[in-house]
């Protein structure tokens, strides 16, 4: 098994790498915690490989599918987002396609307890540098990309539309299932949630604009995150990340929820104030 803590020159702090098996003894290892928070807080990202147990994701994936089978609202569908590839409206061929299941912490005790896990609060905490709260106004869905009708999402950072008081939130997205080139992986480009923009490199939508002369280096840096079943990604929610389409003939899901820092909060008046927050008990460590 691949330690977490990756061999460092005598003297200096010890790194962890951005993509490495999950292994319990993380979760309670403070020297652990805080090589993951420095490899996060670097790149932007962390992958726990194997961090939800085959049970976990078979109770979430039997939820999803039946509330995706009666579209269980609140959801959103992909032709209300018109995002490249979705249906024309609703009423077009796949005009019913889910891309959300909305409010998912409200709709099943199996996402309470995946979003509550004190495994994945220890790392999000250690990522946050405080104790951790969920936010109920963001994410907190499945996320879907169905075949034929999912939709291409651009170039973003989550944090476009939310308010808070400092933009440093955690975004934790699990892999229901295999997640590669065929259905729409997701990519990112490392260490962009510090890229200062320059101006107009964002269309109305925050969309980054890829024919802009200064998107170029950073595209340059794209890297495609193939998941599998089970594994967790943690990125800082200013993480620029894009996904195609679905190629294959499978649904894809993912949970995703977000976390943000005690001493941080919603900008009172904004969506990212509606919903509410949960509090997330702080287990001491070391
Ligand atoms: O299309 C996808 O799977 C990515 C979705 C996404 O990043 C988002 O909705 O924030």
């Amino acid at each position: 098994m691949t330690s977490p803590l990756d061999a460092s020159p005598a003297g200096s702090s010890p790194t962890a790498s951005a993509d490495l098996p999950w292994s319990p003894s993380i979760a309670t290892d403070p020297a652990a915690l805080a090589a993951l928070a420095r490899s996060f807080h670097e790149d932007g990202f962390v992958i726990l490989r194997g961090f939800a147990g085959e049970q976990t994701c078979a109770e979430l994936e039997a939820v999803t599918r039946t509330h995706l089978a009666g579209a269980v609202a609140p959801v959103e569908f992909e032709a209300d987002l018109g995002y490249p590839g979705a249906p024309a409206n609703r009423d077009a061929a796949g005009g019913g396609t889910v891309r959300r299941l909305r409010q998912a912490y409200g709709r099943d005790e199996v996402f309470r307890r995946w979003a509550t896990d004190p495994r994945l609060v220890a790392v999000v905490e250690s990522m946050l540098g405080e104790p951790a709260r969920i936010t109920l106004a963001h994410h907190n869905c499945v996320m879907t990309k169905h075949p034929h009708y999912g939709s291409q999402t651009g170039w973003h950072r989550d944090t476009r539309y939310w308010s808070f008081v400092s933009p440093e939130l955690v975004t934790v997205w699990l892999a229901l299932g295999d997640e590669d080139e065929r259905n729409g992986v997701l990519r990112v480009i490392p260490g962009s949630h510090q890229a200062q923009l320059e101006p107009g490199q964002l269309d109305p939508a925050e969309f980054l604009i890829e024919a802009h002369p200064a998107s170029k280096p950073l595209l340059d840096a794209t890297k495609p995150l193939a998941l599998h079943r089970g594994d967790v990604l943690f990125f800082d929610s200013r993480l620029f990340h894009a996904a195609g389409r679905n190629a294959s003939n499978a649904v894809k899901l993912s949970v995703a929820f977000a976390y943000f820092g005690a001493s941080n909060r919603p900008v009172e008046g904004t969506r990212s104030a509606e919903f509410g927050s949960v509090e997330l008990p702080h287990t001491p460590r070391g």
